[in-house]
């Protein structure tokens, strides 16, 4: 409680009797303090999987280090201020570079999360994640967990004990994120390098950069910096596909498109029992006329095939150079070849097999 000669002393400071004092005081001369509003902090579960966020540098090369090294509770300590921003808690789900993420750990991060908000445990997720297959994890949570509450992905592309670590303002940056309204009802995202990107259009582009994700047909949806968090677009709605409760995914195979293709990978595909393949086309997602034998051998054995692109960039559309119509096949759109295959996996699993279903929900959240 201030006293009168405090309160002054107080107005003195701030240029003298011309300026209101800072509290207004009651006749008994005591001060009524201001009254505070309870602030109270959103609830952020912290999941952390792995990756070179939580890696150590290892002396083999300039760059070289050991993914999942570190623990989340280890990497929340290395944040000054995060406190500040939201109430932590943090679960280790698994500790591994994400080059090696399985549908193990998919189904651990989905089932604790739909627990989470279903128990109302926390206001928000943020799961850190190695980089390899952020994208992955991101698309394929963004489509199974159906809820408005934000579930923010963030990484590192230097370890924690390397120079100039990023790890450390990305993870700031992505609880920033997650305990800011405006993310409510955006889908899952991806938060790195000043950059909030969704899991539908953001993929890795580069081996090394920190400005490796980018979104290259749908662009960024915000911005991110220790002052304030802005989203340049639209909220959007996403599909929402059951788990499957065997927590099993079919087996659906990427094939490369190349020069001198031919149809030995359709084919081998096929034998292997996929049941769905994703060509990772030239261009606008073609393939030569004898590897589009194999897909047409692929569809007459019941094998989904969705045409996708090797390029990185811009959509695969219906009926352009292949015949989609008449083979059966299913364009991917703006997905590229990894997303593809899991939106198919889980179209598959979720009893749609005709490719005029798969078509439509390919196309229904562009
Ligand atoms: N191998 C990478 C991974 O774990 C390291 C990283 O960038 O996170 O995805």
């Amino acid at each position: 409680m201030i006293s009168r000669r405090g309160l002054a002393l107080l107005v003195a400071i701030m240029g003298g009797a011309s300026v209101m004092p800072v509290f207004s005081y009651a006749k008994d001369t005591s001060v009524a303090p201001v009254s505070h509003k309870q602030v109270t902090l959103p609830r952020v579960l912290v999941l952390a999987t792995g990756g070179t966020i939580s890696g150590k540098a290892d002396t083999r090369s300039a760059i070289g280090y050991d993914a999942g090294a570190v623990t989340g509770a280890q990497l929340i300590a290395g944040v000054p201020g995060v406190e500040k921003l939201a109430v932590l808690q943090v679960e280790q789900i698994s500790n591994i570079a994400s080059q090696n993420m399985n549908n193990q750990v998919w189904f651990k991060l989905a089932e604790r999360i739909r627990r989470a908000f279903a128990n109302n445990e926390a206001d928000a997720v943020v799961i850190t994640h190695g980089t390899d297959t952020m994208e992955e994890t991101a698309f394929f949570l963004d489509a199974v967990i159906g809820d408005a509450r934000p579930v923010i992905l963030t990484g590192a592309m230097r370890p924690s004990t390397a120079i100039s670590a990023d790890g450390p303002a990305n993870m700031y940056e992505a609880v920033k994120v997650a305990a800011d309204p405006q993310a409510r009802g955006r889908g899952v995202l991806v938060v790195l390098n000043d950059e909030v990107h969704s899991a539908r259009g953001v993929s890795k582009m580069h081996t090394t950069a920190l400005q490796t994700f980018h979104s290259p047909n749908l662009g960024p949806v915000g911005y991110v910096d220790p002052a304030s968090v802005r989203f340049v677009a639209p909220a959007r709605s996403q599909q929402h596909l059951d788990l499957p409760a065997d927590h099993k995914l079919p087996r659906v195979q990427i094939v490369y498109a190349h020069a001198d293709m031919d149809a030995q990978q359709i084919d081998d595909a096929v034998k292997d029992g996929a049941r769905g393949i994703v060509i990772a086309g030239m261009g606008d997602g073609n393939v030569s006329t004898d590897a589009l034998a194999g897909v047409e051998r692929a569809t007459k054995a019941g094998v989904v095939v969705v045409r996708s692109t090797r390029v990185g960039n811009g959509f695969v559309n219906r009926d352009v150079e292949v015949d989609d119509d008449h083979y059966g096949l299913v364009a991917s759109m703006d997905l590229n070849p990894q997303k593809a295959r899991i939106l198919l996996q889980l179209l598959l699993a979720n009893g749609k097999t005709s490719a005029a279903d798969i078509q439509n929900a390919f196309s229904a959240t562009l």
